[in-house]
This record gives C-alpha cells, structure tokens and sequence, in this order.
C-alpha cells in the first residue's frame, strides 16, 4: 500500500493548548507523524512512501467556507501586525446565543474577532506554519485519492494535521481543513457514485458529520466516546442520523469508557453492515489510532494487534479505501499499531502476499 507523506507538517508545531482555562503541552506534535513514518518506511516494499501533487485550493472550497480559508492564509501575519504572539488561541467565541434572534455578525476583519468567529475552541493553535500545513495535509489526502480513483485497491495518506473536527466554516479540535471530506467530496464528484466516510476515530469527526449531513451521496459512520463524557461534547450522539435527503445516511455509535477489543469489535461490525446496507463504491477511512489502551487523552482499551484485525474487517468491504490518518497520541506505539491497521487490511486483501 503506497503511503503519501509530505514534510509540509513540520511547520506546524504548536507548543500548548488550554483545557478547561489550563495552559498545557500540546497533545498533537509534528513527532506522531514522524514516527509514524518511521514505523511504515522500515518496510518498504509493503509501504513505500511517494510525496503528495499540489492540488490547489478549488478541492477545499468546494467543502469550506471561503472565508475560512482565507482566514487561515493570512491570519499569522494579521496577529503579527497588532501583537507579536509565538501561539494564536481565542478567548471570545461567537456563541450561538450571544446573538440569539439577530442574524448572523458581520465577519469580523481584527485579528481577535477574527479567531473568535472561525475557531470553535481552545485546543487548537494557529502558529506561523499553520496554513502551509494544513494545506500540505490537503494535498496528502488527495494525492491518496489520486491513486486510488487511478486503480489502486487502498493508499494511505499520512495527513497532519488532522482534519475531521473541522465543519464547513470552523476549525477546531487540532484541526485545520477537513481532510477527509474534501477527499469523500472529491471522490463523489469524480466519480458520481457513493461514498462512505468510516470514522474510528475515538473521538466524533463533527466536521465531517456537518459537512455531509444533508447529503444522501455521502454516508458518515463513527464509533467513538460517547459525547456526553467525550470532545466534541455537541455532536456524535445516536439520534444524529441526518436530516433532509441526508435522513438516514447518517450512523454514530457512542461507546462506553474502557470499550475494549471484543466490544469495538462487535461495534465495527454493526458499522459495517450499514455500510454495506448504503453500498458506497469507495470508502474513506478516518483513521485514529487514539482509541489505544494507553491513549493520554482518550478511555477506550484496544490493544495493538486489534488494529489490525479492524483493518481486516474493513478489508472484507471489498471496496476501494482511501485511509487517512487523524489522531492518536501515544508517541511509543502510534507507528505501530497504524502499520498493524494497515497490514491487517492488506492481508485481508491478498492473503497470499505476506
Ligand atoms: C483529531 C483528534 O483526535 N482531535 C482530538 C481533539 C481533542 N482535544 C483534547 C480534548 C480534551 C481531552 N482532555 C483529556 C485530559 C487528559 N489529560
Ligand atoms: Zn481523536
């Protein structure tokens, strides 16, 4: 399986994020990605990695706001102008109640307002290299695309920053552009058919949830911590199934804290009959790996030789996978235990392969 990597990540390394008004280190480091590569690029001939194409901005547009974008291009040097900061968090958001009853704010132009109007929370830095990363992601995701809609049975995109807590008009949740929406997109346009973004992410993707929501060409699916102990807290519960022609093609599976390799398992495999209920011609997997026992920010119990055999039962789809990595944030077994997902899907394929 081809696996895409870009350099671009490394100028994205914020230091801190705020957690309930505390200053901590951040969870999310160039190092996950590093490491990651390290892990795969020791087999290369099961993973060989190739360098993303720049695809532009038309593919991210066609999923985000605008303004969004243009935001995060010239936010570094807006703050700049008014006040040299090494680290960009909001302090004020635009809560939906503060203009209950009053229609949408003009979009602000100052640096603070600006941050408040786009950002949805305080985990999630703006840094001078933000913008070049989060675009190298983009291009990562795509050029996984790329290989598969050119035949490839999977490719795996190795994208940091991550992307599935970003909606349409918001970034967030370490989050920048939504990597696996503007990939389900793009392989929806391209293709005409059905997709199906699977999300075993231990947390919600809410982004790519919005995004798809009123959509019937597209099917969300996640197992994750329950919201209601678990970021992101306002979306990701069992009556979200999607609404318009999108009513029913929507499907979150919250889990109990401490779920463990035999419950994830039975869990997968409930998501994986709706997905083949929807019968999507290609699927998109938002790949966490933060469901691990030891995850510092999460409470599921998975062991790294249940990765691959989810990989596995993902393989069994039969289906065309573009795999894209989101979190995970135990640095001593995240190479491992996405090389184990990936190898478990492989096998499944060609068994006779090795
Ligand atoms: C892509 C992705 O996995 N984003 C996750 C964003 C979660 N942000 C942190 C949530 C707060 C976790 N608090 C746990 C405290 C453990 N010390
Ligand atoms: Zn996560």
């Amino acid at each position: 399986m081809q696996v895409v990597y870009s350099p671009a990540h490394l100028a994205h390394a914020p230091t801190t994020e705020v957690e309930l008004g505390v200053s901590m280190a951040q969870y999310e480091l160039p190092a996950r990605a590093e490491e990651i590569r390290r892990v795969l690029a020791a087999e290369p001939e099961r993973f060989p990695v190739v360098e993303p194409t720049g695809h532009g901005v038309a593919p991210i547009e066609a999923v985000h706001d605008a303004g969004l974008r243009a935001f995060l291009a010239t936010a570094w040097e807006r703050v700049q102008a008014e006040q040299a900061l090494a680290e960009v968090i909001p302090d004020t958001f635009i809560h939906p109640a503060l203009r209950e009853g009053m229609g949408p704010p003009p979009v602000p132009t100052g640096a603070a307002a600006s941050a408040g109007y786009w950002c949805f929370e305080t985990m999630t830095p703006l840094v001078s290299g933000t913008y070049e990363a989060a675009r190298g992601a983009v291009d990562v995701a795509l050029t996984a695309a790329d290989l598969v809609l050119g035949g490839s049975r999977a490719a795996y995109g190795l994208c940091r920053p991550p992307g599935h807590h970003a909606p349409r008009a918001a970034y967030g949740g370490y989050c920048y552009f939504n990597n696996a929406a503007i990939v389900a997109h793009h392989l929806a346009a391209a293709t005409g058919a059905k997709v199906t973004v699977l999300d075993v992410d231990y947390h919600h993707g809410n982004g790519t949830q919005q995004i798809f929501y009123e959509r019937d060409d597209v099917q969300y699916v996640s197992l994750h911590g329950d919201p209601n102990r678990a970021y992101p807290y306002f979306a990701g519960y069992r009556g979200e199934i999607g609404a318009g022609r999108g009513r029913g093609t929507n499907l979150n599976l919250p889990l109990a804290p401490g779920t463990d390799d035999d419950a994830y398992l039975v869990a997968l495999v409930q998501a994986l009959e709706q997905v083949e209920a929807f019968g999507p011609a290609t699927i998109v997997v938002s790949l966490g790996v933060d469901t691990f026992h030891l995850d510092p920010i999460a409470d599921f119990a998975l062991t790294t030789p249940a990765f691959a055999r989810c990989g596995a039962l993902v393989a069994t789809l039969g289906r065309p996978c573009v795999v894209l990595q989101e979190g995970g944030y135990y640095l001593p077994a995240i190479g491992e235990n996405v090389r184990n997902w990936l190898t478990g899907f492989e096998d499944r394929v060609s068994p006779a392969a090795g």
